[in-house]
């Protein structure tokens, strides 16, 4: 990588920096224009993911339309289960459909031992992309936390409430245990990979952290996220490879999140940067944390609002520009101009 483009690696190395870093989660997706037009030629989303050339060019759309400081791999969370056998499919306004949830203690026992292998796919979209990119920009490799795959895994698709899920940690709460350890060792086998195949950075997304208390999130997810960051930090390959955690509204306290082996703690929407501020005073690098609703807003507003978030963070050492969660496909993709000129110019 080129030295003087480093923003990112530095924001992560907890540098003051006179403009941070940015880049938004979901930059491809279905906001863009061009995204769809690709996404138009698959059926199954995840056939696309299947296919390494056409996720590199997804990888580079949003780069090339802003020049965000980060790329991130197009891929998904669920890769994971449906290696292991789930059978995950995409359906048209119905999201992730699962055709083997996990519905009983028995379904854990057989699942398929993971193959890493199975994820070539993944692995070849990196180095492709790796080779495609700009090597002064960092490519974030990433998987979802073993509790949120475990959620969907179990839940079988994606809902508001997550009922099934919720009963069976209850009254199965050492399968589920079991079936943490199996992902979590997944994710860490799949992580591995990716840098291997070129990626710069980790991300972990813990997407249905908001669904457990503040005890259970301890236990069941905060748990493995540990584990699989000590197992990142073991391994000579994985060791120096930066790791980012974005959690979903945790119930938990901020200070649970001061993780070893940890470099970023992603803030989501409802999370005061004044509190994070307070709370890490500088231990790990900070990222986020714009209402992604913002972007529906007029552009002043924009500007106002993300110059507001800019001069909370000014002096904090490591602060990444990112929204509080991922895009959404209602966002005029201008408005995203709007969002990265602001922060370009409140440095220059
Ligand atoms: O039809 C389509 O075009 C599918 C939309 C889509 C896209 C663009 C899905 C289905 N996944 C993705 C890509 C994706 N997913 C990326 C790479 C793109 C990028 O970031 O630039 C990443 C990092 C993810 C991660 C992901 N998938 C998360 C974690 C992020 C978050 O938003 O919290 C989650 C929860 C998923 C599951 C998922 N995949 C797709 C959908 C519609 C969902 C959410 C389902 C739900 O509401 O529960």
């Amino acid at each position: 990588m080129n030295e003087l483009d480093r923003n990112f690696i530095n924001a992560l190395n907890r540098k003051v920096q006179k403009t941070p870093p940015v880049w938004i989660m979901r930059q491809a997706g279905r906001y863009l224009p061009e995204y769809r037009k690709v996404r138009s030629n698959f059926k199954n989303f995840l056939d696309m993911c299947k296919t390494p050339e056409v996720c590199c060019e997804l990888v580079l759309q949003p780069i090339q339309r802003y020049d965000f400081d980060a790329a991130i791999i197009f891929s998904d969370i669920l890769t994971i289960p449906d290696a292991l056998g789930l059978g995950v499919s995409f359906v048209e306004g119905k999201g992730p459909i699962f055709s083997n949830p996990i519905r009983r203690p028995e379904d854990i026992s057989n699942i398929a031992d993971f193959n890493p292998e199975s994820l070539d796919y993944v692995y070849t979209t990196a180095e492709l992309t790796r080779k495609e990119l700009d090597t002064s920009i960092p490519l974030i490799g990433f998987s979802g936390s073993p509790w949120t795959l475990a959620a969907y895994s179990i839940e079988g698709s994606s809902s508001k409430n997550f009922d099934l899920t919720k009963s069976f940690i209850e009254n199965h709460s050492l399968d589920a245990h079991r079936f943490l350890e199996i992902l979590t060792d997944a994710c860490f086998e799949y992580l591995k990979r990716q840098i291997i195949s070129g990626v710069d950075v980790i991300q972990i997304f813990d997407s249905w952290a908001n669904l457990l208390s503040d005890q259970q999130y301890l236990e069941y997810s905060l748990k493995y996220i540990k584990k699989l960051l000590d197992k990142l930090s073991k391994d000579p390959i994985t060791c120096k490879t930066p790791t980012i955690l974005f959690a979903r509204e945790p119930k938990c306290n901020l200070n649970e999140f001061k993780l070893n082996n940890l470099s970023c703690y992603g803030m989501y929407t409802s999370i005061y940067p004044s509190n994070a501020i307070n709370i890490f005073e500088g231990s790990h690098a900070l990222q986020g944390n714009l209402d992604p609703k913002i972007l529906l807003d007029e552009d002043a507003i924009i500007k106002e609002t993300v110059l507001k978030l800019l001069s909370k963070f000014k002096n904090y050492p490591g602060y990444i520009f990112n929204l509080g969660h991922g895009i959404t496909p209602d966002i005029n993709p201008d408005k995203v101009k709007v969002l990265v000129d602001a922060i370009r110019e409140f440095g220059s």
